[in-house]
Formats: structure tokens, C-alpha cells, sequence
């Protein structure tokens, strides 16, 4: 792979914009985007007639070489990421877990799990306690180290969770950083409470876990969340919402103006929970992740949240253990560690759910599942964009193309694909990261160390207007009732 490179005749894809052109790349960087580009013979030239050339996905929620419910998730940062190339993913924001509560020991912890990386890649951070010392850490994060985004975790009980009080600190504390607050919205005491129910019942398996922590429990966090994150009037980014409970929370908040951003993950929006009630426990488990995957409809509601804008950007969750781990719960389904593939599928079945089947345009599809996520990481256009000066992270992706998603031939570790047998359209043929062409006739050509951090600097537009002032937050806590008085609707009940 020439470090020159030249795509001709594709249909160049933005988020606003298409058009067929050629796309010249040299150095890392794409350099011009127009009809008929002449280059020299030392150019290495793809024809991508009757192809998309898009932007390389940008997977915003992915759990590599994580320890978590006592072991450690299959895929590390080269194997996962290996993964994300071959499926057309060529960036990714990974969640680093403190150490003992200690920001800058998980800091450098996954610092050096992420060495084995062969692309680009940021980070978030977990807050999993509060004081003084993590609120100090949290600016040199932001400052120093480039990572502006940090989960809260309403759920996992006894190791994650945290309470509002903290809560409501982490968010002022964002605020005043122009850092992005994010939150994994479930009520885990009731989460616990309905666990014990379930064993209580004699309900052990899989099963169990969906019906431990039904959408209500999803929705009340989200809604909590969202309240409070107005409450401190500071931008909220909802993890992996699963539910369309959930996501009406997320709407109504849309839809009064409050900055909310809501994620959809693929498993949430192409899967429903019949899996988990399979009779094999190895299938059935492999199904297992929180918030629970869905019964039937759900995935659909989401879908449609998605193609209407009430939802912004696709990820993944990305978090796989093989089917040995996964039987650490063959006879209590709360030990079974949460978590499903899907960095490789993302870019396909987002393409064969919405494109393919004609819920979203091509244009819809690059913002989707690139540039809004490089918007709200304040990366654009770095990311997320076929322009000159941007990143030569591209692919060439075929919508005629048809083909199996299968555990034999996928390129994570894992033993298992929650996707397992889905035929659907839409091959990533081709995948160029930094400008070096890394996956081209399904063979992976990838460097261990060759990825690069990528740096999210605060204040995305998200802040934009933002007004910090005391006065201006005072006033918003005596703002005058607009609902019976400007909205239509409670007009016509009149
Ligand atoms: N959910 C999962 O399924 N895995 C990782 C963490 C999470 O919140
Ligand atoms: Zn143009
Ligand atoms: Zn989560
Ligand atoms: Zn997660």
C-alpha cells in the first residue's frame, strides 16, 4: 500500500452532500476531492464506479480490554480494532475505567493497553466514585490529556453505580469544564430489587436477566438523568438507549429544547430478546448485555427515532467474551458478563436496516454513523468528512454486495456473534485508515501500534450559547410556564 492513493469514480459521500468524484490521498491526509484527477504512475488507483466512498465509521461506544464482572473482555485493542477495520469502522471511543477510583491510574492503565493499537482511537472516562481528588483529575483529563467525556452509571450496584448527589456534582463539574456528561441509565437499586425477584422466582437463566430490568427501569433513569442534567443546564449524552420507553424521554427533551443527545447500539435496534429465552444457554447467553436487549418492537421504534433525527448517532457497545466466560453464569444469570459484538457489523447492518431497506438516504447513513459522532467529540472536521485536510480515513462500501455474518469468518476473538447468519446487503470492500489501504479483498493488512489518539477538545457544539452565568441560571429556575400557554396541543384538549 502506497502511501498515494487515488479512488476513482465513486459517489463521494458527506453528511450534506453527494456527488460522484475522485478522492486523491497522500501522506495520511486526503488532499482533493474533485471529477478526473491526473496523477502519476507511482499512484495507487482503486475504481470504485457504482461504489459509495464514505467517511470511515466512527464507533462511539466500545468496550476493548476491559476488566469487568470478574474477567476481562476477549478483544484488546488490536484484535477489536482489527474488527472495526475489516467492518468498515476506522476510529473508535473507548471507556476508560478508573482504577480504585483513581482517573489518572485508568488513564494510564488503558495508555498502555492502547499501544497495541492499528488505528486511530479516543477515549471517555467512567466516573465510578466522587471527591475532591476526581474532580481535580477530571481537569487535568480535559486540559492535558484530551478526554472531554465522562459516564456516569445509574446501574451496576455495589461496583459502578452512583448516587444523585454525585451525580448532580459530576454534572456541574462538566459544565464548568465544557466537558460532555454521558450516563448508562438504568435504576440499578431496582435493578437489584428485581434481580432478587427473579431468583426468588427460581427464574436462574438468561431470561432472568431481561426480565430483571424491564424498560420502566431504563426509562425512569433516562428521565432522571435527563431532568437533572437541565436542572444543572449542561448537555447529556445517553448511552445505548435499548428501549422505546427510554427513548420518548429523550424526545420530550428534544422537543422542549434541552441538549440531549440519545445513542441507539446496533444490537438495540436490528435484535429482539427472543435469544435469551433460547434452550441452549450458550446461545442464550451470548445475548446478555445492559440495559437488556429488547422484546420485539422496540428495535423497530428506535429505527424510526433514528430516521426522524429524536436519536443522533449509531454505536455499538462493543464488549465481547467468549462462551467459557459467558458460562461463569450457566446457573445465575447475574453472573454472566454483560456485553455483545458488533464493532465489525455496525457499518453493515446500519447500511442493510435503514439504507437498504429505504428508512434513510446515503447522506443520512454518513452522518449517522460518522460525522455526528465527530460533531458531538468536537473532532469534525478531522473526522467524519471527505474533504481536503481530513483524515484519509475512508471506505468503499458496495451497495449490491450481499453476504453472511458468521463466528468462522468475523475477525473478533470471540467464539460467538450475537448476529450469528444474518445475510444483508451492503460490503465495506475496501478500508483506508491514515491513508494506508487495511482491508481490500476481505484480507486485513493492519499494523499493531499504528493507530493514533485522537484528542476531543471541550466545548463542542453542544456548549455553543450555552449561558454559564449565575444570573442567567437563576433566572431559568423562575422561568414562566410555557406549557398550557404556547403548546398547541394542550390548546386543542381545551
Ligand atoms: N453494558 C454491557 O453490556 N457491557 C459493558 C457495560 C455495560 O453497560
Ligand atoms: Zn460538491
Ligand atoms: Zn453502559
Ligand atoms: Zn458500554
Amino acid at each position: 500500500s502506497s502511501s498515494k492513493i487515488l479512488i476513482k469514480g465513486g459517489t463521494v459521500v458527506n453528511a450534506h452532500h453527494q456527488e460522484v468524484a475522485d478522492v486523491y490521498v497522500d501522506n495520511g491526509l486526503i488532499v482533493e476531492v474533485k471529477p478526473n484527477i491526473k496523477v502519476s504512475d507511482d499512484v495507487t488507483v482503486i475504481d470504485a464506479t457504482g461504489k459509495f466512498v464514505m467517511p470511515g465509521g466512527i464507533d462511539p461506544h466500545t468496550h476493548l480490554a476491559m476488566e469487568f464482572m470478574g474477567t476481562e473482555t476477549i478483544d484488546d485493542f488490536f484484535s477489536g480494532q482489527a474488527a472495526a477495520l475489516a467492518g468498515g469502522t476506522t476510529m473508535h471511543i473507548d471507556f476508560v475505567i478508573p482504577v480504585n477510583g483513581s482517573l489518572s491510574l485508568g488513564y494510564e492503565a488503558y495508555v498502555e493497553k492502547a499501544k497495541k493499537a492499528c488505528m486511530d482511537y479516543g477515549f471517555h472516562m467512567a466516573i465510578t466514585k466522587w471527591d475532591e481528588k476526581v474532580a481535580s483529575e477530571m481537569d487535568i483529563m480535559v486540559k492535558e490529556k484530551g478526554v472531554n467525556s465522562f459516564k456516569f452509571f445509574l446501574a451496576y450496584k455495589g461496583s459502578l453505580m452512583i448516587n444523585d448527589e454525585l451525580l448532580l456534582e459530576g454534572l456541574k463539574k462538566c459544565k464548568s469544564l465544557g466537558a460532555l456528561a454521558m450516563v448508562h441509565a438504568e435504576n440499578g437499586d431496582a435493578v437489584f430489587e428485581g434481580q432478587k425477584r427473579m431468583i426468588e422466582l427460581g427464574i436462574t437463566g438468561p431470561e432472568g436477566h431481561a426480565l430483571s430490568r424491564p424498560p420502566v427501569l431504563e426509562a425512569e433513569a433516562t428521565a432522571r438523568a435527563i431532568r437533572l442534567a437541565g436542572f444543572v443546564n449542561t448537555p447529556l449524552y445517553v448511552v445505548h438507549v435499548m428501549s422505546i420507553d427510554a427513548m420518548e424521554e429523550v424526545a420530550r427533551a428534544r422537543k422542549s429544547g434541552q441538549r440531549v443527545v440519545g445513542e441507539p447500539v446496533v444490537s438495540g435496534l436490528v435484535l429482539d430478546d427472543s435469544g435469551l429465552w433460547d434452550p441452549d444457554f450458550n446461545v442464550a447467553a451470548k445475548y446478555v448485555m445492559s440495559p437488556p436487549i429488547r422484546a420485539t418492537g422496540h428495535g423497530k421504534g428506535l429505527q424510526a427515532a433514528l430516521s426522524m433525527g429524536t436519536l443522533q448517532l449509531v454505536g455499538t457497545d462493543h464488549c465481547t467474551f467468549n462462551s467459557t466466560q459467558k458460562a461463569f453464569g450457566m446457573h445465575d444469570f447475574r453472573k454472566i458478563p454483560n456485553g455483545v459484538n458488533g464493532i465489525e457489523e455496525r457499518m453493515h447492518l446500519v447500511w442493510d436496516t435503514m439504507v437498504a431497506s429505504g428508512q434513510i438516504s446515503v447522506t443520512d447513513y454518513v452522518r449517522l454513523t460518522s460525522t455526528e459522532c465527530a460533531r458531538i467529540f468536537n473532532i469534525y472536521p478531522k473526522k467524519g468528512a471527505i474533504l481536503p485536510g481530513s483524515d484519509a480515513d475512508i471506505i468503499i462500501l458496495n451497495p449490491n454486495s450481499s453476504f453472511e455474518i458468521t463466528s468462522r469468518s468475523h475477525h473478533s476473538r470471540s467464539d460467538t456473534n450475537v448476529y450469528e447468519g444474518r445475510i444483508g446487503k451492503g460490503k465495506v470492500e475496501v478500508t483506508i485508515a491514515g491513508g494506508r489501504i487495511v482491508w481490500e479483498n476481505n484480507e486485513l493488512k493492519v499494523e499493531l501500534g499504528s493507530g493514533k489518539f485522537i484528542k476531543t477538545p471541550p466545548f463542542s457544539y453542544l456548549f455553543e450559547g450555552l449561558d454559564k452565568s449565575d444570573a442567567s441560571y437563576i433566572s431559568s429556575l423562575r422561568a414562566p410556564v410555557k406549557r398550557f400557554n404556547d403548546n398547541p396541543s394542550y390548546n386543542s384538549q381545551q
